[in-house]
């Protein structure tokens, strides 16, 4: 796909941090694609061109995973835990000054509200304050062993890790899962999402700025069947952690096989609010919206299930319909509830949904702002009351902004529909029982429960994950730091 030089007017927010946005960077140089070809970002609020980026591809990946080698046999390889956190707490720095235009850029390419993308900004600045921390406070075991001997155990990093990420939260993606990478001395090569990957170029900027030395952060842009497919099957990669979905996410792990190496996969949820009669409502009910809503929905921990007990039911839905009512969707700069979604293609996705819920009491939809361009991808919200716990959409991840509520008469009944998905990313109960909040924290099948709260993909210090098809390994806190490791066992024979 090629691009008109005339279409570049929108990347003003890429002069601001001087990377040249159709390049990859790889070994700290900033570099055209090999095969010299782009592909076009779109801004998804206007459906116009944003920008040209690289389509990285099978010889753009290999060349990052030498550079990446290379840093790990030369300058980057050789930093010490105390070096690699005083880099990660430079970039933090780098990027708290930079919030604004970064927003700019995620809020562009994304489409996301303005004010979401400043947190994605700030929760990015986050993770590499807290890996820089962490960063020399992971260490190995003294363990008791036989007569004569000394035995312990060294955490050492991978190697060479890669890291393919989504769309829908570019900037507190890289964070989690470069972040903890880079605190453990690994060197990573990132494969951003086509259509959203700005500010995973202004990220390596600023860690060049931050002094990281070259190879150690790589950064290839280009198709998922191409750039993407070639850096999980590389041979020269140690661990591949990836985010996006249940399918593409089977095949990464079926390459990350074939060369028997560690895999980390989110693959998103279909994650179920349970409240009960004893709930406080008032404090409940902005979270039980914007967990569903939050980023038009494109969150992997949306809330996209509310279960809700008789007692209350009909008066909560009544307060959630009103709630609804006020959801304004319209171009990300506008900064509204909801922005876009990312592309035609997702949109078509969740409008096939919505027809499938044709059966369903629509309850409440939100309201489209007067300024919306007709060629944004814009869905209305859209809440769902009285869904069977089997139909389509009380089982899919639909990803977009749609939530269904499903009542229920007690502790048991609530437990087997939370239970009854594929999935179990996150899960919250809002009840004032205390043993019930155990009970339920204990028994529900998800990765995180939240006890009156919803944190959709929060808590940079909590350990984050699925079960079932929602993936496997954790990413997040310190958990993370142990994922992107690997233990060496030692024991010394003295007599
Ligand atoms: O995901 P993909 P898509 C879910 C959500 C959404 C659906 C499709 O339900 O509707 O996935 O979105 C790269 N080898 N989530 O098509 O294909 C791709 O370039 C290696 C949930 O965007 O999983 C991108 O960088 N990599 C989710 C990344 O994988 C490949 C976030 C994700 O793309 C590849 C996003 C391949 N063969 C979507 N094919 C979450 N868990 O938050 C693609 N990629």
């Amino acid at each position: 796909m090629s691009i008109n030089p005339d279409t570049q007017q929108h990347a003003s927010p890429v002069a601001h941090f001087g990377f040249d946005a159709s390049c990859c960077f790889i070994g700290g140089v900033w570099q055209p694609a090999s095969g010299g070809e782009v592909l076009t970002l779109e801004n998804p609020s206007t459906g116009e061109t944003l920008c040209a980026i690289a389509r990285g591809d099978a010889a753009d990946i290999d060349a990052a995973v030498i550079a990446a080698q290379t840093a790990m046999q030369t300058g980057w390889g050789r930093a010490t835990a105390l070096e690699r956190g005083r880099f990660l707490s430079r970039l933090g720095r780098l990027v708290l000054d930079n919030v604004e235009q970064l927003a700019e850029l995620e809020a562009l390419d994304v489409g996301k509200p303005v004010k979401q993308a400043k947190a994605d900004a700030v929760a990015l600045a986050r993770y590499c304050e807290f890996y820089a921390g962490a960063a020399d406070k992971v260490h190995g075991e003294t363990l008791p062993y036989l007569e004569g001997y000394t035995a312990f155990t060294l955490r050492e990093p991978h190697g060479v890790t890669g890291h393919i990420v989504p769309w829908n939260y570019p900037m507190q993606i890289i964070g989690r899962s470069v972040g903890a990478a880079l605190a453990m001395g690994n060197a990573c090569v990132l494969k951003p999402a086509e259509e959203a990957c700005l500010t995973a170029l202004a990220f390596a900027e600023l860690a060049a700025q931050a002094g990281l030395p070259a190879g150690a952060l790589n950064v290839v842009p280009g198709l998922g069947a191409e750039a993407g497919q070639a850096l999980s099957s590389h041979s020269g990669v140690q661990h591949i952690s990836f985010t996006g979905s249940v399918s593409t996410g089977a095949k990464v792990q079926a390459s990350a096989a074939n060369s028997v190496v560690p895999v980390t996969l989110e693959l998103g949820g279909k994650s179920a609010q349970v409240v009960f009669d004893d709930a406080d409502l008032d404090a409940a009910l902005p979270f039980l919206v914007n967990a569903g809503v939050q980023n038009a929905g494109q969150t992997c921990s949306a809330s996209s299930r509310l279960l809700i007990q008789k007692g209350v039911y009909h008066q909560l839905i009544d307060q959630l319909a009103g709630r609804y009512a006020q959801l304004q969707v319209g171009d990300a700069m506008q900064d509204l509830a909801l922005g876009p979604l990312i592309s035609a293609r997702q949109k078509s996705i969740v409008e096939q949904y919505l027809s499938q819920g044709s059966d369903l009491d629509k309850v409440a939809v939100g309201v489209m702002h007067d300024d919306a361009s007709p060629q944004g991808h814009f869905v209305l919200p859209t809440l769902f009351a009285d869904v069977p716990p089997d139909h389509v959409l009380a089982q899919e991840e639909i990803f977009g902004p749609v939530q269904v509520v499903i009542p229920f008469e007690d502790e048991d009944a609530a437990l087997a529909i939370a239970n009854g998905t594929p999935y179990g990313l996150v899960a919250s109960v809002w009840t004032n029982d205390g043993a019930r909040q155990m009970r339920m924290a204990k028994a529900l099948r998800a990765g995180q429960v939240f006890i009156n709260n919803y944190g959709a993909g929060g808590g940079v210090e909590l350990p984050f994950g699925g079960v079932g098809k929602s993936g496997h390994g954790r990413e997040k806190g310190f958990e993370a730091l142990y994922g992107f490791s690997c233990l060496k066992t030692v024991a010394v024979s003295h007599g």
